[in-house]
């Protein structure tokens, strides 16, 4: 008993120490230590072994198991090493390399819409002129023929800033400062973002961009306005929009008019960014009431013009086929990624 387990011993070590993978390492030990192992048979033996023998076989049988199993372990821990190494050598990172940068971004579709009005406008010989976002009630509302008890301040649900200020619920405030900064004969733009407490669907924001125009001359007329109106449409849609004008209402204009869009979203039959009319409002304009020249320090006796006031982001909602106004301010990565 005692050579055969001397033989198994023996012949087991040979094995493990031949072994060259973790697979046949396993078949080592399967064979010698398993159910049906070799040692195991011997272990099953010990009943035929003399009683005086077997203590010091057992003792053997127990010496020889833990060998086995401590060469299993010394050789496993080795291909561990090995395989860390190929590992380490088939993963390693160049640290030197320069580091791959940030992902290209792109401009933000009302940006894109924005410059492009810019550089139309500037081409007419407009000055594109910027106005705060935190406007005084003088510039939001007064300048603009709309006293502290006028019904038109309802029309602009306006958020409004513990010291008296507000933020400004259109771009027009624009108007009355340019018209303190450049003196007449003028042009101007003024694109920005302004702020009213709407409740928001898909065609109203809390925040959103207008973009406003300004022409003092001479003899203005409202064929001059419906020139650039015009010709404002036609470079963004790159065709004739069809639009219609009616009669609007604003304090700082007389007369005054709503330009609307054909939604270009449904193309008329009507959706919920037109409210089931088929028109966009998109234009408000007129020519500008004598007070509001008054109020920038230009006699109306010399001279008129006319003023716009844009929705510049739901003109980039009919420009790039955009059914839901939330979708610009949202975050919304798919979304900008398409831009
Ligand atoms: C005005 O804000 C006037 N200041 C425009 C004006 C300027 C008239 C100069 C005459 C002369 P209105 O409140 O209609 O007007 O807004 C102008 C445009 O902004 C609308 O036609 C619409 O396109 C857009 N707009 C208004 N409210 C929202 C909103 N909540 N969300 C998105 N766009 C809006």
């Amino acid at each position: 008993m005692l050579a055969k387990l001397e033989e198994v011993d023996a012949a087991a070590k040979v094995r493990i120490a031949r072994a060259s993978t973790a697979a046949e390492l396993e078949e080592v030990r399967i064979d010698v230590l398993g159910r049906k192992g070799t040692l195991t048979a011997l272990s099953k033996e010990m009943g035929k072994v003399a009683a005086g023998e077997r203590a010091e076989v057992g003792k053997r049988l127990n010496a020889a198991k833990q060998s086995i199993e401590s060469a299993l372990e010394a050789r496993q821990a080795k291909f561990g090493e090995a395989a860390l190494a190929a590992r380490l050598e088939a993963e390693w990172v160049d640290l030197t390399l320069p580091a791959p940068g940030p992902r290209p971004g792109s401009l933000h579709p009302i940006t894109t819409l924005q410059a492009e009005i810019e550089d139309l406008f500037t081409s007419m010989g407009f000055a594109v002129l910027d106005g705060p976002e935190t406007e005084g009630e003088w510039y939001n509302f007064d300048a603009l023929n709309i006293p502290p008890d006028h019904p038109a301040r309802d029309m602009q649900d306006t958020f409004w800033l513990k010291d008296g200020n507000l933020l400004r619920t259109h771009t027009s405030p624009v108007q009355v400062r340019g018209m303190e900064k450049l003196r007449p004969p003028l042009r101007m733009i003024a694109p920005g973002r302004v702020f009213r407490n709407e409740s928001v669907d898909a065609s109203h924001e809390h925040t959103f961009y207008q973009l406003e125009g300004m022409m003092v001359d001479r003899e203005v007329s409202v064929a001059h306005l419906i020139y650039f109106m015009k010709t404002l449409l036609s470079e963004i849609f790159h065709r004739e929009a069809a639009v219609r004008l009616r009669p609007g209402f604003f304090p700082f204009v007389e007369p005054g008019f709503e330009l609307d869009i054909r939604c270009l979203i449904c193309g008329g039959p009507g959706c919920a960014v037109c409210k089931q009319s088929g028109w966009v409002e998109l234009l408000p304009c007129g020519l500008v009431h004598p007070n509001v020249l008054r109020h920038g320090g230009i006699d109306p006796e010399q001279w008129n013009g006319f003023a716009f006031g844009l929705g510049l982001t739901r003109l980039a909602m009919m420009r790039y086929q955009i059914p839901d106004i939330r979708e610009f301010l949202g975050g919304n990565l798919r979304f900008l990624n398409q831009f």
